[in-house]
């Protein structure tokens, strides 16, 4: 049984009354010996039940001053400094796949050796969902793919978690471990491909989610741990501190600044935000996954709030008028990282998750007025269809299907 130690007082799990949002602590010798005297009494006479009464009072008494003393700490608890404390959260855990959940498609590689078995909630444009996509299909990984009505969220609504992309990684004994955000993603699934000995559920737990306040005292939550990988005493020999630091550097970068200039660019005008919503439409084949009705709902519904959204976006991140400008600086910035390698890639001759994050991020907006302008305004191109070509050349081999429910394992659907 679990038991906590709180202001020198030891609680048991039953003895901690638990409401969403606050914790109230009954101290436990209070509660069982006092409350057993009482039930005790019920057929007492007059004396005993004075007797009662004066110890009822106590009790509420010393309940009252217990509750105050504690509403009091728990407030003080939540004050300015409570980011201190630190919510720690792991990887949630579910027994079986969500029902009613629809796979749209997957990706079945044959050459997988992996043992994987991973469904992974995305919008097909969404950047951080490309930027997965890209380490996937890389890394020759076969996985099932659920694509989100990004307006009505239907196919997430079991999830605590409503930001995609998620994934859902079946573990040895049929229950699924739930890993989301972008990166961390990625960097659990390189930390398992390093060293396949240990199970994937007990890797999840090297990235917890932590929480905390911003600067605006707003409670935020942030897995930690997202861009490291848990290599330990196995780190490959050609893993040195350095190439581990480049390669954080700019998968932060990507995500931290690059990605922040996608939605700026690509709903600059109404105009762009229905052309690129169009794309989006085209892209993630929504004309075979939605209704008609659906359909137009996101296109329509999408491209205004895309449009509000990114004037609000590109205050908040201090972007000029000029949101070209600030995208091609970030490329030229890129270029000259890898100029400084003196490689292909960041990564040498083979990419590595930098040049997979950036990738990644830029080509969700492959089929947007903003990507051609970076083509044609940059000297990214000759970089970006190299990886392309490596990323499509190990791509497993796309099933379209609608399966509802259980999703029968991907290897069993390899050797069938
Ligand atoms: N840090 C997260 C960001 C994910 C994210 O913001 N996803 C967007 C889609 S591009 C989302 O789901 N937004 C919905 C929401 O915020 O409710 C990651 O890297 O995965």
């Amino acid at each position: 049984m679990a038991a906590y130690r709180t202001f020198g007082i030891f609680l048991t799990r039953q003895s901690l009354n638990i409401n969403s949002s606050r914790l109230i602590v009954i101290p436990r010798n209070l509660r069982l010996r006092e409350f057993r005297t009482n039930a005790g009494n019920s057929d007492g006479g007059a004396g005993r039940g004075s007797g009662n009464t004066l110890k009822l009072a106590l009790l509420g008494t010393t309940v009252g001053a217990t509750g105050g003393t504690i509403y009091s700490l728990i407030n003080n608890w939540k004050g300015k400094d409570s980011h201190k404390e630190h919510e720690r959260t792991l990887p949630i855990r579910i027994a079986q796949f969500p029902a009613g959940v629809k796979i749209t498609k997957r990706y079945i590689n044959p050459n997988d050796k992996t043992g994987l078995d991973i469904t992974l909630f995305q919008f097909q444009t969404c950047p951080f969902c490309c930027k997965v996509r890209a380490f996937l299909d890389y890394m020759g990984i076969s996985y099932s793919v659920v694509e989100v009505d990004a307006v009505l969220r239907q196919d997430i609504k079991w999830s605590p978690q409503k930001k995609v992309p998620m994934v859902l990684i079946r573990q040895a004994d049929g229950s699924y471990v739930q890993m989301t955000d972008s990166s961390a993603i990625i960097s659990l699934i390189s930390t398992y491909l390093n060293d396949k000995s240990t199970d994937i559920g007990e890797l999840a737990d090297f990235y917890p989610t932590i929480s905390f306040f911003d600067n605006d005292d707003k409670k935020k939550h942030d897995i930690m741990n997202k861009y490291f990988l848990m290599y330990q005493e196995r780190t490959p020999k050609s893993y040195t501190k350095e190439t581990e630091q480049t390669e954080r550097k700019w998968r932060t970068w990507a995500d931290q600044h690059l990605v922040h200039l996608i939605s700026p660019n690509c709903y600059q005008s109404l105009g762009e935000a229905f052309e690129t919503f169009q794309w989006f439409s085209e892209a993630g084949e929504w004309d075979i996954h939605f209704p008609k009705w659906e359909r137009d709902l996101m296109v329509y519904v999408g491209a205004t709030a895309m449009w509000t959204i990114s004037k609000i976006l590109k205050r908040r991140h201090n972007l000029s008028d000029d949101v070209r400008g600030h995208i091609y600086d970030a490329l030229n910035k890129w270029m000259r990282e890898l100029d400084k390698c003196k490689t292909k890639f960041l990564g040498g001759k083979q990419p590595n998750l930098g040049d997979l994050a950036v990738y990644g991020v830029l080509s969700s907006m492959e089929g947007c007025q903003a990507f051609k302008d970076c083509m044609e305004k940059t000297k990214i191109s000759g970089w970006y269809y190299d990886v392309k070509q490596l990323v499509q050349q190990n791509r497993g081999n796309l099933i379209r299907e609608r399966v509802e429910g259980q999703v029968p394992s991907l290897l069993t659907n390899v050797s069938n």
